[in-house]
């Protein structure tokens, strides 16, 4: 009997909604004493329970057949590791919400992201952002940051940033104005473009038919 097996962020502000879907999909887990593993119990759907940023390399390198990530998060890796594709989209999701936005400094004076060409851009999306400027014939100098980008600009690191925002708190506490929404964001769960068996998939309609009833009594 062959079994699913999705990952979720372990913590985070996708974490709690990723589990609470599933869970109205009827599905409970044995919580295994590491957490990283959870077992399925009613329905052979397991979980594992890791960092966002790897969701996307654990479906392309098979080890799950599902997760729910940000699509941010899944662009970049495509873009990054497989030319753009690998993962399939099966439903956005109605949590994770934000923008990927180019915000400058508020003494500076572009009002575009044409203003940007040749600035430096710091951003955790680099493959990302490069792609989505290139779109618009903007070509930057990425520079690249696992954290802390706001404050780059300050530092005198970089001319502008490419970073997720959602209220916009925190550009404004370090000083920047958001000059141009580049991408727009949700959670969504995804597959593996790789093939997978009869059974396999004959389960994973299973639990799309469960989590499309649960998505349409949530609207
Ligand atoms: O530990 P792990 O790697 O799993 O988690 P993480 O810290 O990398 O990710 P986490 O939990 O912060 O975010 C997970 C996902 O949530 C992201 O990949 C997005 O898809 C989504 N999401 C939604 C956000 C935000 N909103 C968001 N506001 N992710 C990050 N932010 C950050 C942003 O980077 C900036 O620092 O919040 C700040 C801006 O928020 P505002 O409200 O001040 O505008
Ligand atoms: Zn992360």
């Amino acid at each position: 009997m062959s079994r699913i097996r999705v990952a979720i962020q372990k913590s985070g502000r996708l974490s709690e909604s990723s589990l609470g879907l599933l869970q109205s999909c009827g599905l409970r887990f044995a919580k295994s004493k590491d957490k990283l593993f959870w077992y399925g119990q009613d329905f052979p759907v397991d979980l594992l329970l890791v960092r966002d940023d790897d969701i996307p390399r654990l479906l392309l390198d098979g080890v799950c057949e599902l997760g729910i990530v940000g699509q941010n998060i899944a662009r970049e890796v495509m873009l990054e590791r497989n030319g753009g594709s690998g993962l399939e989209e099966l439903r956005p999701l109605q949590f994770g919400g934000c923008r990927l936005s180019l915000a400058v400094p508020e003494a500076s004076t572009a009002s575009s992201a044409k203003d940007l060409d040749g600035a430096r851009i710091a951003t955790s999306y680099p493959a990302l952002t490069r792609a989505l400027l290139e779109e618009q014939g903007v070509s930057a100098r990425i520079v690249e940051l696992s954290g802390s980008v706001e404050i780059a600009p300050g530092l005198g690191t970089a001319d502008a940033i490419s970073d997720l925002v959602s209220t916009g708190t925190t550009l404004r506490a370090n000083h920047l104005r958001e000059l141009q929404e580049l991408f727009r964001s949700t959670a969504a769960l995804y597959r593996s473009a790789a093939p997978m068996s009869e059974e396999s998939s004959t389960l994973l309609d299973r639990l799309l038919a469960r989590l499309d009833g649960v998505l349409q009594a949530q609207e």
